[in-house]
This record gives C-alpha cells, sequence and structure tokens, in this order.
C-alpha cells in the first residue's frame, strides 16, 4: 500500500510520519476550539483496540453481542436475499469475526474484500480467514473507507455487498452518515447492497449503562485517549484530573462522551498550551441511535431502498439489508 506514489487524499496517510503529522494536526485544532473535541477514530492504538475488545464483552455493553445473534439467527435469510458468487466488501474489518456468520451461507461468495485502517491488524485477520475459507479469494485493503479507496467487482454492482458492522454509522452526525452512505452507494453502483447494523433508540437509562460500564472499562478506553497523546504527542494530561462522562443526549439522539477536567489547569501538547475551566469538557465520541423508520429515511435520502430489517425480540439492535438506488437524474429533476 505504502508505495509512496498514491495520493495522501484517495488513501492512507503513506506513512507512520505521515499519520502522526494528522494526528498532531488534528489534536491541536480540537483543543484549539472554544467547544475542545477529538475525533473518536484516534481511540483505536494498540490498547484502544483491547479495551474496545473488552467493552464488547461487558454485561452493560449489549450491541456487540445483540447483533451477532441477529446475524446468526437470520443468515439464512439473509443469505437468500443474494445471489451467488457475491463480493463482500467488510467497511473497518477489525478482526472480521461477524463475516464469518456470511460467508458460513452465502452462495459461493467471489471475494472477501476487507477494509481497514490499522494495516497490521488486517493482514493478520485476512491470513486466517484465508485459512479458514480456502475457496474464497481474500483481498485485503489498508486504507481508510472515509476516503475514496479503488474497488472492482466482478460481476457488476449487483454482486456486491458491503458490510459495515457494529452501529460504527453512529459515529457519524446524521448528515455525515447520508453523505457516506450516498457516497458508497456511488461506489458500489446501482443494484449494489449494503448490510448495516445499527444501534436502536430505547430506554435512556439502558443506554446510559451501555457507556458508563460498572467496572469501569469504558471510562479507561475514553481516558486512553489522553494517554495516547502524551505518550505519542508530547502531551503533559494528569489522568486523574480528567473523569469520563457519557450520557444520553434527547435532543440529538445521541450518546456523548466527553473528559471532564476536574480542576482548572493548562496542559500542554508538543509544547502548546490549552487552558482548561473546572467542568469544562473535551467531546470525544457521538454514538447515534436510530429508530427503523428513521434510519430508513436517512438511507433513503441517501439514495438507498430499505429491503428488510431484522431486530431482535428486546428491539435493541436492528440489522438492515439495503439497495443502492442511485440518485435521480438531474435532467429530470
Ligand atoms: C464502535 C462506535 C459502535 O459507539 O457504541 C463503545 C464505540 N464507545 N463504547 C459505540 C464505543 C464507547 C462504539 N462504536
Amino acid at each position: 500500500m505504502t508505495d509512496g506514489t498514491a495520493s495522501r487524499r484517495d488513501h492512507m496517510p503513506a506513512t507512520k510520519a505521515d499519520w502522526d503529522a494528522d494526528f498532531l494536526k488534528d489534536v491541536l485544532d480540537g483543543l484549539g476550539r472554544t467547544v475542545k473535541a477529538l475525533p473518536a477514530k484516534y481511540f483505536y492504538d494498540e490498547r484502544g483496540s483491547k479495551l474496545f475488545d473488552r467493552i464488547c464483552e461487558l454485561d452493560e455493553y449489549y450491541p456487540t453481542r445483540t447483533e451477532t445473534a441477529i446475524l446468526s439467527r437470520h443468515a439464512g435469510d439473509i443469505a437468500e436475499r443474494l445471489d451467488r458468487g457475491m463480493t463482500l466488501v467488510e467497511l473497518g474489518s477489525g478482526s472480521s469475526v461477524k463475516v464469518r456468520l456470511l460467508l458460513d451461507v452465502l452462495d459461493e461468495p467471489a471475494a472477501y474484500v476487507p477494509v481497514d485502517i490499522s494495516g497490521e491488524h488486517l493482514e493478520a485477520s485476512a491470513a486466517r480467514l484465508a485459512a479458514d475459507y480456502p475457496d474464497l479469494t481474500v483481498k485485503p485493503i489498508h486504507a481508510d473507507y472515509n476516503r475514496p479507496f479503488p474497488l472492482s467487482v466482478k460481476g457488476g454492482p449487483e454482486r456486491a455487498l458491503a458490510f459495515f458492522p457494529g452501529s460504527t454509522i453512529g459515529n457519524f452526525s446524521p448528515d455525515e452518515a447520508k453523505a457516506f452512505l450516498a457516497r458508497l452507494g456511488r461506489q458500489l453502483g446501482v443494484g449494489g447492497r449494503l448490510l448495516i447494523g445499527v444501534d436502536l433508540k430505547k430506554d435512556k437509562a439502558r443506554l446510559e449503562a451501555a457507556y458508563n460500564d460498572a467496572s469501569g472499562v469504558t471510562a479507561a478506553f475514553n481516558l486512553n485517549l489522553l494517554e495516547r497523546i502524551n505518550r505519542e504527542l508530547d502531551g503533559t494530561f494528569d489522568l486523574s484530573s480528567f473523569a469520563h462522562r457519557a450520557f444520553y443526549n434527547d435532543q440529538l439522539g445521541r450518546i456523548e462522551m466527553h473528559l471532564e477536567s476536574l480542576r482548572p489547569q493548562t496542559i500542554t501538547v508538543a509544547g502548546v498550551p490549552f487552558r482548561f475551566q473546572e467542568g469544562e469538557t473535551i467531546h470525544t465520541e457521538v454514538s447515534h441511535k436510530y429508530a427503523v423508520a428513521e434510519f430508513a429515511d436517512l438511507a433513503r435520502e441517501a439514495h438507498w431502498d430499505l429491503e428488510e430489517t431484522w431486530t431482535d425480540a428486546e428491539d435493541l439492535f436492528s440489522v438492515h439489508l439495503l439497495t443502492a438506488i442511485g440518485a435521480p437524474s438531474r435532467l429530470r429533476a
């Protein structure tokens, strides 16, 4: 991937140094704002990825196990709606665990294309998967799926299935989610499909418990971002003077995670000072929740048709199958 010619705008930063430069720029920019914020994608360094895996095991954190249950229960149903020879493109494939539920039931899938920002993780997971599915062509792409990446699908758009599990779509604002889905639809082409996991709106206490687990793993995950800044960007955050805060914002239909300064203080990052008042927060993540009809509306505005929705008995989580219908012609509009 790092042949040095790939444009940084089109692909991953070409080198670790580029990634570090982007990280520094994003942190200085985010902390310099009147309302301080940091991009959630920086949670996932090695320790952050391990903490996230532990979050998925927590009693309070229902999304992962609920989505897995929905996928295993309805895998046959999903497969029935798809042709033979599909190319499965997974956005943010991580350890490629959930996709096995699909690969086990799909009719002679042509290829599996895991796309992930973490190169080492990607290669290792792809190799394990290829060993377990010897007849399957596995073509990993080391890329940030938020940026355009080259994709070719044998048999055309009708044979393309994007897989975007985990309710990662919730990390986008609704407008960003719409733009992302519209872009994905254009990339796959009319007739392309999307299987996506979306966390549902529900009782506030249940939602808030999922992001405020009793054992403090989510707090450690959130605070790890400051540790990472200290380590990689020469930051001076005192972790004991920041606290994890997570709450449901009813108006905006989203969980917000913040890190709250417990006292007035000035910290520096790469020598640049940032002042905090007592109680001031850094906004670190949003996790939007959608009722089925809300998500169907959003998807339609992004030119996707909702084909089917599967949920669990408690209506905690949803898995949707969608078809790209393409934007209406400008000539007719
Ligand atoms: C991976 C973005 C879906 O929003 O629930 C879990 C991340 N943050 N606990 C989510 C997360 C805190 C997770 N997503």
